[in-house]
C-alpha cells in the first residue's frame, strides 16, 4: 500500500458486466489515464488505484450483472491513508450505483478526504449526482485543465468558485459552474499515463474492446468530441457538437512510442467517429505505410461513412486496419431522420461498398426501439440487413434503445413521465444488447416485439451473410461463431468475440451469483429516493429558466438545433437548493 504524501488518488471503480452478446467489454480507461498525466505534468503527486486492473479475474453479483474487480471494501484498505483528495471516474451510468456505495464507504473510514467525481455520467447528471451521493466536488466535460486547476486550489485552500467545469456541495446547496470551453490544442495534453495501469492484465482478460486480437492492445484516442447531434447521443451534452482532431502525425508518433515502450501490436481508438475528415484520415493512414509499422488498428466504437470512399478504403485496410463499425442504427430513412442521424442511404451503401472491395472488415450497428419506432420502421431493416450482408459486411449489432442520461430523448420522454429513475432505469443500459431487452421506451412495439425483432435480424443477416468460399448460410456463422471459443489466437470476425464474451458473460452471471455486492433489500434501499431527487432538480431548472420543458412527442426533436440549448445550459451558473438526499 502507498504510504507517502500523495496530491490525489485516481480510481477506476470495478467495470460492469452481464450476459450479453457484445464485443464491448471494457478496456482501461483512458480518461483517467489523461487525468493522470496532466496532473504529473504539472508537478502533482498522483496515486493511482485501478480496480479492474488488480483484480481482473474477481467476480461480484452487482443489481445488474456483476462487478469486475477488486471488491468495493478492497478498494477502501487501499486507499492511502497520506492521499489529499481522491479522483474518481464513472463514465457508465450504470455503475453510479456502485460509486454511490464506494464513496459512503471512504468517507465512513476517512470523513475529512475531499472526493471528487469526473466522466460522461457525471457530466449527464450533475446535480444528481452531487446530491445521490457523498462526493465534495464534479467535474463536467473535459477534465485535464479543471482538474489541475481544481487541485491546486483545494491545496492552497483558496477559492473554487470561479473555477470553470466544476460544481460542489456549500452550505446545503449545490452549486453548478459554468462549463469550461473545449481543449483546442489537443497535442498539448501529454500521453495517456499507461505505465501506471496494468496494460497487460486487460489484455489477457480480454478488457480490450473492439475484435479480440492476441497481440498486446492499447487504447488510442485521435479525436475528441463529434459534429452531429443525433438524439439519442449525450456526446452533444458532452463535448458540445465539435470534432476537434490531433495532427495524425502527432498520433502515430504515439502508436510507435508504445510499440517501443510496452511491446504493443494492435490499437482499438475510442474515438466518437474518427473518421469525419476524408485529408485527415488519409494522411493518417499514408504515416503509418510511410513509417512501415507493423501494426493492427480498429474503430471498435462505430464511425460516420461520409468520408469513406474506395481511396480512404484501401489505405485503411493497408494501414493495417483489421475491424470497424458503421453505426447508421437504423434501416429506416424515417428513423433516421427523426434520431438526427443525417445520413443517407444510398451514400452509405457506396461508403459500405467501397468498405467492402478493399476487404475491410466492417460490422454495423442497429438499433430498435427508439421511442418513435412502429412495427413499419423495423420492417424496413429486413431488407436493409439483407443488402448489408450481400454487400459482405461481416457482423451485424442490434441493440435496444437506452434513454441514456444528458440527451435530447432522454429529456423528452423524462419530461412526458416516460423515465422513472429506478433500478429498472439503471439496469436498462447494459442490457442493450442483451436478447431480451428490460426497458422498452417505445409505445408501439412490445418487449417481446423487440425481443423477436432482434431474432429475425439476426437470422436474416447470418443467414444471407456469404462466408470466405462465398457460400451464404446460417450454419457457416455457427461455425465461425463457435471457432473463437477455444482458441487463443486473434479473431477474424467480430460474431467469434461476440460469441466468445456471451459465453464467459453467461458463465461469470452464473458464478457471480453466489456472492453479491449487497442484499437486494440494501439495493433496493440504495435507489429508492433517486427518481424524486432527480424529479425536483428537473423541476428547479424549469422554474428558474435554465433548461426548457422538452417536447413531448419525440418525433419533433429532429428540428432543434441543440446548440443554443447546450450552450445556454452550459453557461449558466446555477445554484440548486438541497433536497433531502439519501
Ligand atoms: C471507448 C468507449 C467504450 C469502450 C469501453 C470504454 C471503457 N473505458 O471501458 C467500449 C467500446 C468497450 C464501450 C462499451 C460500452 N459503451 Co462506451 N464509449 C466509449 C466512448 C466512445 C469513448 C470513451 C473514452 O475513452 N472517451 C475519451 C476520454 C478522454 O473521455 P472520458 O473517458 O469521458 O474522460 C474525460 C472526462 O470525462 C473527464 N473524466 C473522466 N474521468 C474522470 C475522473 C476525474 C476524477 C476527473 C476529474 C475527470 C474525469 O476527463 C477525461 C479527460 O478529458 C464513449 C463516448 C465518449 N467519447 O466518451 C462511449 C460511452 C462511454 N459508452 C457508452 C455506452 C452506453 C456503452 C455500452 C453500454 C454500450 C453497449 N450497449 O454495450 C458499453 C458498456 C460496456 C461495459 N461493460 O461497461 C455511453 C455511456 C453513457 C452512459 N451515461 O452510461 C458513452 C458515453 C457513449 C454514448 N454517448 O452513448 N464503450
Ligand atoms: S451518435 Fe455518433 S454521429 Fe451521432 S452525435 Fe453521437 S457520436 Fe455523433
Amino acid at each position: 500500500m502507498t504510504s507517502s504524501y500523495s496530491d490525489i488518488q485516481l480510481i477506476r471503480p470495478p467495470g460492469v458486466e452481464s450476459f450479453r452478446f457484445a464485443t464491448t467489454s471494457i478496456t482501461p480507461g483512458i480518461g483517467l489515464a489523461y487525468i493522470s498525466s496532466s496532473l504529473k505534468k504539472k508537478g502533482f503527486k498522483v496515486d493511482i488505484l485501478d480496480a479492474i486492473g488488480e483484480a481482473p479475474k474477481n467476480r461480484i453479483g452487482y443489481y445488474k450483472g456483476y462487478l469486475i474487480g477488486l471488491n468495493l471494501s478492497e478498494i477502501v484498505e487501499k486507499i492511502n491513508p497520506k492521499v489529499l483528495t481522491i479522483g474518481i471516474s464513472v463514465i457508465f451510468t450504470h455503475e453510479w450505483p456502485s460509486v454511490v456505495k464506494i464513496i459512503s464507504l471512504i468517507k465512513e473510514k476517512f470523513p475529512n478526504k475531499t472526493i471528487i467525481i469526473g466522466g460522461e455520467h457525471v457530466s449527464a447528471m450533475p446535480e444528481f449526482s452531487l446530491m445521490t451521493s457523498l462526493a465534495d466536488y464534479i467535474v463536467m466535460g473535459e477534465g485535464e485543465e479543471t482538474i489541475v486547476e481544481l487541485i491546486n486550489a483545494i491545496k492552497k485552500k483558496s477559492s473554487v468558485e470561479k473555477i470553470e467545469g466544476i460544481g460542489f456541495k456549500t452550505n446545503n446547496k449545490i452549486v453548478i459552474n459554468k462549463r469550461r470551453h473545449r481543449r483546442l490544442s489537443l497535442d498539448k495534453i501529454p500521453y495517456p499515463d499507461w505505465e501506471s495501469f496494468n496494460i497487460k492484465g486487460y489484455h489477457d482478460n480480454r478488457f480490450v474492446g473492439g475484435m479480440y486480437s492476441d497481440r498486446l492492445s492499447i487504447p488510442i484516442l485521435a479525436t475528441r468530441g463529434c459534429p452531429y447531434q443525433c438524439t439519442y447521443c449525450s456526446a452533444p451534452n458532452m463535448w458540445k457538437p465539435q470534432w476537434i482532431p490531433r495532427d495524425p502525425k502527432c498520433v502515430v508518433d504515439e502508436i510507435e512510442n508504445y510499440i517501443y515502450k510496452f511491446g504493443a501490436g494492435n490499437f482499438p481508438f475510442q474515438d466518437l467517429t474518427a473518421i469525419i475528415k476524408k485529408s485527415w484520415i488519409k494522411e493518417f493512414c499514408e504515416e503509418i505505410i510511410k513509417r512501415k509499422l507493423d501494426i493492427t488498428w480498429q474503430l471498435p466504437t462505430g464511425t460516420r461513412s461520409e468520408a469513406i470512399d474506395e481511396e480512404v478504403a484501401f489505405l485503411l485496410k493497408k494501414s493495417g486496419m483489421i475491424s470497424m463499425a458503421y453505426a447508421p442504427e437504423s434501416g429506416s430513412e424515417e428513423t433516421r431522420k427523426l434520431i438526427k442521424k443525417k445520413m443517407k442511404t444510398d451514400k452509405l451503401f457506396h461508403s459500405i461498398d467501397s468498405s467492402s472491395k478493399a476487404k475491410l472488415n466492417v460490422a454495423v450497428f442497429l438499433v430498435i426501439g427508439f421511442p418513435h419506432d412502429l412495427p413499419r420502421h423495423l420492417e424496413e431493416n429486413i431488407n436493409f440487413v439483407e443488402k448489408l450482408a450481400n454487400q459482405a459486411v461481416t457482423d451485424l449489432s442490434v441493440g435496444f434503445y437506452m434513454a441514456l442520461p444528458g440527451t435530447e430523448l432522454f429529456h423528452s420522454l423524462y419530461d412526458a413521465g416516460k423515465i422513472k429513475l429506478d433500478i429498472k432505469y439503471f439496469k436498462h443500459i447494459l442490457d442493450s444488447l442483451a436478447l431480451f431487452p428490460s426497458q422498452k421506451y417505445c409505445d408501439e412495439i412490445s418487449r417481446f416485439s423487440l425481443f423477436f425483432w432482434k431474432l429475425r435480424l439476426y437470422l436474416k443477416f447470418y443467414k444471407a451473410k456469404k462466408t470466405k468460399n462465398g457460400k451464404s448460410s446460417l450454419l457457416n456463422s455457427i461455425k465461425i461463431a463457435f471457432s473463437g471459443l477455444f482458441s487463443n489466437e486473434g479473431h477474424d470476425s467480430k460474431l467469434q468475440t461476440a460469441f466468445y464474451n456471451a459465453y464467459s458473460s453467461l458463465i461469470d452471471t452464473i458464478i457471480s451469483k453466489k456472492k453479491r455486492w449487497m442484499t437486494k433489500k440494501e439495493e433496493l434501499d440504495l435507489f429508492k429516493n433517486w427518481d424524486k431527487i432527480y424529479a425536483n432538480i428537473r423541476k428547479e431548472k424549469l422554474l428558474k429558466n435554465v433548461v426548457k420543458i422538452s417536447p413531448s412527442d419525440t418525433r419533433e426533436l429532429y428540428m432543434n438545433n441543440v446548440i443554443y440549448q447546450i450552450e445556454k445550459e452550459h453557461n449558466t451558473a446555477k445554484i440548486i437548493s438541497t433536497i433531502k438526499s439519501n
